[in-house]
């Protein structure tokens, strides 16, 4: 008797697949649509085609590698990374995936939203290339915003589409006390003559091959705390083509995100470029700058993960037959799906809007509330989108049955490297303290409160949208109790902080989904019916302790 064997899931291309992207699309860029499709289709055709994903099994198969010392016992420390991770890096290079947020025309201030759009395609294809560009693009930004004549010269580096002239740039940021607590930053920065030299060691360093870094350090005789912090630019060669002083302790043994080095650095002096005045104090002011893109891209790399990890459970569903019918025709499994598919919409949702943002505010033409709902919303899309990956990619796994927890599926890389997004650039329980923060200094809070209920009120009286739209409504309400209840006492405050911001976070993609669909009008049926989904899920989430934790649970 022959031997019955499954055919394989075929993914269809990463862009004509997706609905909800091209919704949401159609929704922001209007006549710009169909310019954006030219370049998203063809990076949707090559994510998802077989070459492609045979060289992300490579790079994933052909983890970064040091070696310190070479034959002769000389100090090299050279770190060597697969060719096809270098090769799906060039290919996003070379199609924009930092220079299309830079270039002028002919998107203008809706740049970013093409951009997210091109990370997030392109992203689930790059064996986490996509690192070192999240890092690349923020530190192009933070170097035109903070820097000075040469520093806007190295960032076109950063921007460019040639990758015989781009460079990439590392974020330096953790060492063994902050990893959070960036404040404790113990690198000390000594001025030698007219050149500023570092020493200290940084404990958590991505993307090690990269050109260049941004870092923190104290100058000799700063404060302690934050305000004595300087941003610094390190190069990893000299002008002079010999390696700066920096060595390679070792690599890190991470999860997952295997194919990018990281690595634990030790700083013996390393000439480094002050960016601005590195006595200003404002050293972590100005790598926020950099850290709210990145944070973009984290949640851009998880709402891509969502959308790759729904692909291969819907292509898979679509050819497997089990207990008489397509497992697509399975109830269980089709509210299986679904719910993959509303978490996808969610994370783009929330990840398109702070694009749209961000493209505004660097264009300038954000409005002051605008700004202020940019800052709330970051760190609020950063922490609920990673954690829907990370369950998402669980689900998506677990879709595919037996042969999904096996390594050649390529679900277990998915699943690793979704574990990632929680934890780098700002934890969950950081970012929603960074929210809290954020609310007691700017009106950010309230901004995005006040959004929702923009949104909202946009699909109010839109036929099947009454539930969502009432949800929305009553959420907003009840996030406002959860902060003025708390807000007397700091400590309840900080408890109530993840409930507050998980709580916004699915709030506001919901109102935002509302807003959408019905902009979009018949055509926005999915769009609606992924808000009316999450609205039947309910808003705010779990409410937090009524009083104290109890100290015996
Ligand atoms: O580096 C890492 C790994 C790199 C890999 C990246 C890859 C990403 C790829 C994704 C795609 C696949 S991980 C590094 C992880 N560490 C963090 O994320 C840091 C977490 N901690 C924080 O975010 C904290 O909230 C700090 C460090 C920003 C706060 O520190 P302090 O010392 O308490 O400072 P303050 O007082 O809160 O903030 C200092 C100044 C203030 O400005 P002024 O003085 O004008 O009031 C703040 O308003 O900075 C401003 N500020 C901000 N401004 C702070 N945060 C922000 C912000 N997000 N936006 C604007």
């Amino acid at each position: 008797m022959d031997l019955f064997l499954q055919d394989p899931p075929c993914l269809p291309s990463a862009w004509e697949g997706d609905r909800a992207l091209k919704d949401a699309l159609r929704f922001y860029l209007g006549d710009h649509f169909a310019a954006a499709e030219v370049i998203l289709d063809e990076l949707g055709r090559w994510a998802t085609g077989p070459e492609t994903l045979r060289m992300v099994m490579r790079a994933e198969n052909e983890p970064a590698t040091l070696m310190q010392y070479d034959a002769w016992g000389h100090r090299v420390d050279e770190v060597a990374v697969s060719d096809a991770y270098t090769e799906l890096g060039k290919f996003g290079v070379e199609h924009g995936v930092v220079a299309l947020a830079y270039e002028p025309e002919p998107f203008g201030d809706l740049a970013r939203v093409v951009w997210a759009a091109a990370i997030y395609l392109w992203g689930p294809s790059s064996a986490l290339y996509s690192c070192p560009i999240a890092m690349t693009d923020a530190a192009a930004r933070t170097l035109f915003e903070h820097g000075d004549a040469t520093d806007t010269e190295i960032a076109q580096r950063l921007i460019s589409r040639d990758p015989g002239f781009a460079w990439t740039s590392g974020q330096w940021m953790t060492e063994t006390a902050g990893g959070s607590d960036v404040a404790r930053t113990s690198t000390v920065a000594r001025l030698q003559g007219d050149e500023w030299r570092l020493y200290g060691t940084k404990w958590f360093t991505s993307a090690t091959t990269s050109e260049m870094a941004l870092t923190l350090a104290r100058p000799e005789g700063a404060p302690d705390g934050s305000r004595g912090l300087g941003l610094f630019r390190v190069h990893r060669m000299l002008d002079d083509g010999t390696p700066n002083a920096i060595l390679v302790r070792r690599l890190k043994d991470k999860l997952g995100t295997r194919s990018m080095p990281t690595a634990e650095l030790e700083l013996e002096g390393a000439l480094a470029h002050p960016v601005g005045d590195p006595l200003d104090g404002r050293g972590v002011a100005k790598i926020s700058t950099m850290l709210n893109i990145t944070r973009l891209h984290n949640a851009l790399a998880s709402a891509g993960a969502l959308a790759r990890g729904h692909a291969w459970a819907s292509s898979f569903a679509e050819s497997r037959e089990v207990f008489g019918r397509k497992l697509a025709a399975q109830p269980a499994h089709r509210v299986t799906l679904a719910e993959l598919a509303v978490d996808k919409a969610a994370a783009l949702a929330l990840s398109l809007r702070c694009a749209h943002l961000m493209g505004r505010m660097e264009h300038g033409s954000a409005t002051a509330e605008e700004v202020a709902l940019f800052r709330g919303l970051t760190p609020v899309t950063k922490l609920s989108t990673a954690r829907w990956a990370v369950a998402g990619a669980a689900e998506a796994m677990e879709a595919l049955g037996g042969v999904g927890y096996c390594e050649d599926s390529g679900m277990p890389a998915l699943v690793r490297n979704a574990h990632v997004l929680p934890i780098w650039e700002g934890t969950t329980n950081v970012l929603s303290l960074d929210l809290l923060r954020a609310a007691q200094r700017s009106d950010s809070f309230t901004a995005l409160l006040t959004d929702c209920e923009r949104a909202a009120a946009v699909a109010a009286g839109t036929a099947g949208m009454e539930q969502p739209v009432a949800a929305v409504r009553a959420s907003v309400d009840e996030l406002k109790k959860r902060f003025e209840d708390a807000a007397s006492d700091l400590d309840r405050l900080q408890a109530t902080a993840r409930s507050i911001a998980m709580g916004a976070a699915t709030t506001y993609a919901c109102a935002l989904l509302c807003e959408q669909s019905t902009a979009l009008g018949t055509e926005g049926a999915p769009t609606a019916a992924a808000a009316r989904r999450l609205a039947e899920r309910g808003l705010t989430g779990p409410a937090p302790f009524a009083s104290d934790i109890p100290n015996d649970l």
